[in-house]
């Protein structure tokens, strides 16, 4: 039988690739989703190369199976990042907050499967036509540094564009999305949410425990009016933010108050102060497991919903 096309690319068991959360994961949690036969990614965001180089070298010493890094292409180190990746041998790299163009030639040479992350068809195309092995579409409903449109307008539209694979992000934490992701034109799903209360990661526990409170409507986007919608908890740092924001406060005053607040709340665990970044499905996450459960889980739900989604179709004809 033909395989999936994501799964024979970057040489895993699973469709299912962990998102890259700034400051949350690291080589630990990457190492033992790629473990348990997802792909596991490091986030480069927030750390500096060295760190980098030994996070990935965690990550090897847990698995011998494909991992990815992620290069957050607003930070000011990239070009280090690019080098560290290449010099240890990283099979992939995802990119996100930018256009990765001006590394694409030195990380395919290298052998490097480069995956960027696009918040519309536009850059879908572009990525696809300067060499980009898959793409994947994130919706606003994912955390942190978010596009415009929602995963199910965005989705479709890129995979009728490309003939790469589309990977879906955002909005997917249950058999039944990944259902639904597929249905949508993807052949794979970046899941990040579902990952910060995993045993594996390394995330403050008074953020788990805010993700596991969580309910539909627990999340807000900042920053719409700087042009850098932010998907956070929402919490005395996000109101604060926001209510600067309605009383026109300066985009340098607004960027300048949300320095280092990640940090602050992955870190030293104050998430009332701190920015609380999480998707949209936060209230779908309820407990803490293994990644090797959460993978599991994921990978039985989808079969479960493939059967009751086809009975609940032959209904209808
Ligand atoms: O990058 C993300 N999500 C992130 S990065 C991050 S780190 C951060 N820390 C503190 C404050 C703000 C951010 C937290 N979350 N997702 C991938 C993503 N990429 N979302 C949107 C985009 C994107 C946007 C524009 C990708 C390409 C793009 O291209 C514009 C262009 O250059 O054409």
């Amino acid at each position: 039988m033909k395989k999936n096309r994501v799964c024979e690319l970057l040489g895993i068991k699973y469709p299912i690739i962990q998102g890259a959360m700034a400051w949350i994961s690291n080589g630990n949690l990457a190492g033992h989703v790629s473990k348990a036969g997802g792909l596991g990614i490091i986030a480069g965001g927030g750390m500096p190369p060295e760190v980098l180089r030994e996070e990935i070298r965690k990550a090897k010493a847990i698995t011998s199976n494909p991992f990815g890094v992620n290069l957050m292409l607003m930070m000011e180190s990239v070009a280090e990042q690019v080098d560290i990746c290449i010099e240890e041998g990283v099979k992939v790299v995802t990119t996100g907050a930018g256009n990765p163009g001006i590394y694409m030639e030195k990380l395919k040479a290298a052998g490097i499967k480069v995956i960027p992350v696009i918040p519309s068809v536009a850059l879908a195309k572009r990525m696809e036509k300067i060499g980009a092995d898959a793409v994947i579409a994130e919706g606003m409903e994912a955390g942190g540094h978010i596009g415009e449109i929602t995963t199910m307008a965005l989705a479709t539209q890129v995979a009728r564009e490309v003939s790469i694979p589309v990977i879906v992000a955002g909005g997917v934490a249950s058999g039944e999305q990944f259902l639904a992701a597929l249905s949508l034109g993807g052949e794979a799903i970046q899941a990040g949410t579902i990952f910060i209360v995993a045993d594996e990661c390394e995330v403050h526990d008074n953020y788990k425990e805010l993700v596991i409170k969580a309910k539909d409507r627990s999340t807000v986007t900042t920053g719409n009016y700087t042009g850098h919608p932010v998907r956070v908890l929402s919490n005395k740092f996000s109101k604060t933010i926001l209510e600067m924001e309605t009383k026109g406060a300066s985009k340098e005053e607004i960027e300048e108050l949300g320095k280092g607040k990640l940090k602050l709340a992955v870190v030293d665990g104050d998430v009332e102060n701190g920015s609380v970044m999480s998707g949209q499905v936060a209230g779908l996450v309820k407990e803490r497991m293994s990644c090797q459960a959460i993978i599991d889980n994921l990978m039985a739900e989808l079969r479960r919903e493939k059967e009751k989604l086809d009975k609940k179709v032959l209904e209808i004809f």
